[in-house]
């Protein structure tokens, strides 16, 4: 791809809306580090692609670490400190993902974030994520931050109903926003990723989705 001068800048924080804050490429030190501890992560607590209340597979592959984890099965999503594959706990949460995920959270002014749960998603070109809310943790007023890396991806941002109208916006690699205030209850979702190749992270989007859910 062409390089231009402006390559060299950093990219400025954006607010996508009342108490969402996009600072992009703020995880690209990381990249490196994540690849690692997936590999770990993975070996531990496999993706699967899991099933939704209403019998449907995801196309999302997921799989969590830290010490709850997000699950869903026909009888409903929940957090569980026990992965159903293993019986065990979830990997540990490793210290750099905790630290990039509190340092984002100071830059969009939450401070003392304390994540206890890291869902991590891992698309396919094909792979898209519906419409939802993200309700299910115990305490809106702690923010969800999240951390995109590999292909790019277009994120659907919509209101806190249903049929609100939703703007596009596209996450890149290393890409971090934070999603609290108002913002923490609005829709999202992520069209069908598109095929592509990323130099480090291959024909994939990895996001890790940072929560406090007790
Ligand atoms: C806006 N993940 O795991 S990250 C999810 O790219 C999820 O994998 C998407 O939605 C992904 O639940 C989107 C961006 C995101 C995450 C949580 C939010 C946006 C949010 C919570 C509230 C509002
Ligand atoms: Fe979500």
């Amino acid at each position: 791809m062409q390089e231009s001068f402006f390559d060299f800048l950093p990219k400025p924080t954006v607010i996508l809306a009342e108490g969402a804050v996009l600072l992009p490429g703020f995880a690209l030190g990381l990249g490196a580090d994540i690849l690692s501890f997936l590999n770990s992560i993975q070996a531990a607590s496999p993706f699967r692609h899991m099933i939704t209340p209403g019998g449907h597979r995801m196309s999302v592959a997921m799989t969590n670490c830290g010490k709850f984890g997000w699950v869903s099965d026909k009888t409903g999503y929940r957090y569980d400190p026990v992965d159903p594959l293993s019986n065990r706990s979830w990997p540990e949460m490793p210290a750099s993902f905790l630290k990039i995920a509190t340092e984002a959270a100071v830059a969009a002014g939450y401070s003392g974030f304390q994540p206890d749960a890291c869902l991590i998603n891992r698309y396919l070109p094909g792979s898209k994520l519906s419409l939802h809310q993200d309700r299910n943790e115990a305490d809106f007023t702690q923010p969800i931050v999240s951390v995109s890396l590999g292909l790019p991806a277009s994120f659907l941002f919509g209101g806190l109903k249903r049929k609100d109208a939703v703007k596009k916006y596209t996450l890149e690699h290393g890409d971090v926003v934070v999603w609290g205030g108002p913002s923490r209850l609005c829709y999202h979702g992520v069209n069908t990723l598109k095929t592509g190749e990323h130099p480090a992270f291959g024909k994939q989007r990895i996001n890790l989705t940072f929560r406090k859910v007790v």
